[in-house]
């Protein structure tokens, strides 16, 4: 067991100060409380809180982040943008899989993130055919995790056809095209072979509704809660207007409504995107239980639309954050853009907020932190009894913290420092982040960089 020595702990329930958090071998929080034990394992200094779940990552996006944004104006869009995606796509090897996603999640671990969900589709080589072993990429995305210290939800993903009405998938999307066997497959077998380990769990995504067919989505859904009943589902929904018009003249019925009327939506569910959606969809969302993954950053870099927070806060519906493309990697920033994407709207300020709770900061990272655990399927998001000893650090000494105290210090790290304030983070009762700096920074940065130089 090591005990934790925090000098002020926030929680969305209050704060402690000090705060001494147990933890067992296992990674799991024992006890927290404001008495002193007899022995301490490490002190550290600054406002603590839960490490932020990051609903939603295409790790290999990384790498491309950047390369995207010269075009000629009229003609640039989502679906250009997705072009270029998959002519990267191409150049990838299981080796350069593994490196992109190490150095990501190295750089989510040094921005305050602690656990991630994989979006992954990119299965096969780059003819399109079905590795040797067909969890090859699967592997590679769970070595990267384990180097980085980062807990992981992996989520095979079903691709199976590229429109609405389309019979298959294009030549372009074939390192993906797959059918609900491969996908189940996959999952059963990373399900079964991975030695129970508290910082891993296995989801499936069907990828979206243009992407499969509602009896591929109920038959990847039954078949994986056969296998494991409480398993996450992921799923892209409504980002961009030509989906809800090609959904609307496929079946005369907008993505999320067409979801809710055919597929069991429950609590284990987790919405990606739901950029356009009605009020009596979002009525819907909220009744099943679902959290929607928002991804702030980008979705205005590929032009989607803005978030429906306010409609979602103001229904007590669930709601996270999530880094897809990986255009940023900062929480701090995610929620930010999240407000002011608002107040550009509205021409106001402090909307994300409420009499009740004030600080736009600590209303947004309360309902970040409590989307974790059904999203993830993992118990993150909380430091209580039972939770993974996943924690983060802020520097006192970090200029646009100094002097400040608790909500303020919260608002400063989202609104002003963002990961330059986050000093030490700790996964699993191990820290990973120490000053600023991941453990393993040097070794998987120079991975990264040899990766580059072969695909760029
Ligand atoms: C993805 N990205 O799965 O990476 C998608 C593009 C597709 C976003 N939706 C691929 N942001 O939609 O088919
Ligand atoms: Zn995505």
């Amino acid at each position: 067991m090591k005990v934790f020595e925090l000098s002020q702990l926030w929680r969305p329930e209050g704060w402690l100060a000090p705060a001494f958090v147990s933890v067992g071998a296992d990674g799991v929080v024992l006890g927290v409380t404001s008495q002193a034990p007899a022995e301490v394992s490490e002190r550290f200094a600054g406002v603590a809180l839960a490490g932020i779940p990051n609903l939603h990552s295409h790790a290999f996006q990384r790498a491309m982040a950047g390369l995207t944004e010269r075009g000629s104006s009229s003609e640039d869009s989502f679906w250009s943008w997705r072009e270029v995606m998959y002519r990267f796509v191409d150049r990838l090897e299981p080796e350069h899989i593994e490196a992109i996603a190490a150095w990501l999640y190295v750089e989510m671990l040094e921005a305050g993130y602690t656990s991630v969900a994989e979006f992954h589709y990119l299965h096969h080589d780059p003819r399109g055919a079905v590795y040797a072993d067909p969890a090859q990429m699967s592997r590679r995305i769970l070595a990267a995790a384990e180097h980085a210290g980062i807990g992981l939800t992996l989520l095979p993903v079903l691709y199976a056809r590229s429109g609405f009405d389309a019979p298959a998938t294009l030549p372009s999307q074939r390192r993906f095209a797959s059918d609900v066997d491969f996908v189940l497959g996959l999952f059963e077998s990373l399900h079964s072979s991975q030695p129970k380990s508290g910082q891993v769990r296995f989801g499936v995504a069907p990828h979206s509704l243009r992407a499969v067919s509602l009896p591929q989505f109920a038959a990847l859904v039954d078949g994986a809660r056969a296998i494991a009943p409480d398993v996450p589902v992921h799923v892209h929904i409504a980002e961009q207007l030509r989906e809800v018009e090609d959904s609307l003249a496929s079946s005369g019925q907008r993505p999320v409504e067409r979801l809710l009327a055919h597929v069991d939506v429950d609590a284990h569910f987790c919405l990606v995107h739901a950029t356009h959606v009605t009020a009596p969809e979002l009525d819907g969302i909220v009744t099943r239980g679902a959290t929607v993954a928002l991804c702030p950053t980008t979705e205005a870099n590929l032009g989607d639309g803005p978030a429906p927070v306010l409609e979602l806060l103001a229904r007590s519906g669930a709601f996270g954050i999530g880094s897809d493309s990986h255009v940023c990697v900062c929480p701090a920033q995610e929620l930010r853009s999240l407000e002011y994407v608002q107040r550009l709207l509205l021409r106001r300020r402090n909307v994300s907020c409420s009499a009740e709770e004030p600080s736009v900061a600590r209303t947004l990272i309360s309902r970040a932190l409590a989307a974790g655990a059904p999203a993830l399927g993992r118990p993150v998001g909380a430091l209580t009894p039972g939770s993974r000893a996943d924690f983060i650090v802020l520097d006192p000494n970090h200029p646009a913290l100094m002097e400040r105290a608790r909500d303020d210090v919260l608002d400063a790290w989202v609104f002003v420092a963002g990961s330059a304030a986050v000093r030490d983070v700790v996964v699993g009762g191990h820290a990973v982040v120490r000053g600023g700096r991941h453990v393993r920074r040097d070794e998987l940065l120079s991975r990264y960089r040899a990766a580059l130089r072969q695909v760029l």
